[in-house]
């Protein structure tokens, strides 16, 4: 009943929360991306062990996005993180054509995991500003994301480095979310 109250007082408020999480491989710009979004800077970063989370007030939603490190070694402890999470951000780097196979595994076995059944999924196709970028419409047929059923989701062309593309995947997620999506 409090739950419940909360939610309906959030919504009334346009207060709505969520819980986001970033995930993709090692060096696709997660982190970038997490700290451009929250402070509006490029941020010099290290590889992630273990997660950075940071909140962010966006279009009358509080999202809580949890940036998750996605060397090999490490990709196995996403799935503790996956609880109560209402989107996903997947982040492709563009210029990493040798790995895009691998982005495809990781990015479907995400997919079948019971717990993340409901979450709204966007991708986000980083490094756009790279010479050797593929564009999204690669990124689409790379990652068969034809092959998303139930779900909704969106893909953008984003480079975190120029700052470019981050807030119109935001726009997506926050119209997906109020609209019952995620
Ligand atoms: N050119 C370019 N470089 C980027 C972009 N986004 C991130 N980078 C660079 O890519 C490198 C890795 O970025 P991170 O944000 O640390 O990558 P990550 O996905 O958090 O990596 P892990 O923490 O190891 O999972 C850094 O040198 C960033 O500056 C982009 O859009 N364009
Ligand atoms: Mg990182």
């Amino acid at each position: 009943m409090g739950i419940v109250f909360t939610k309906l007082f959030a919504s009334l408020f346009g207060n709505k929360e969520a819980r986001i999480l970033v995930l993709g491989l090692d060096n696709a710009g997660k982190t970038t991306i997490l700290y451009r979004l929250q402070m509006g800077e490029v941020v010099s970063t290290i590889p992630t062990i273990g997660f950075n989370v940071e909140t962010l007030q966006y279009n009358n939603i509080k999202f809580q996005v949890w940036d998750l490190g996605g060397q090999t070694s490490i990709r196995p402890y996403w799935r503790c993180y996956f609880p109560n999470t209402q989107a996903i951000i997947y982040v492709v780097d563009s210029s990493d054509t040798d790995r895009l196979v691998i982005a495809k595994e990781e990015f479907h076995a995400i997919l079948e995991e019971e717990e993340l059944r409901g979450a709204a999924v966007l991708i986000f196709a980083n490094k756009q500003d790279l010479p050797g970028a593929v564009d999204d419409a690669s990124i689409t047929e790379a990652l068969e994301l034809h092959k998303i059923k139930n779900r909704q989701w969106s893909i953008f062309k984003t480079s975190a480095i120029k700052g470019e593309g981050l807030f119109e995947g935001l726009d997506w997620l926050s119209n997906t979310l109020k609209s019952g999506g995620g």
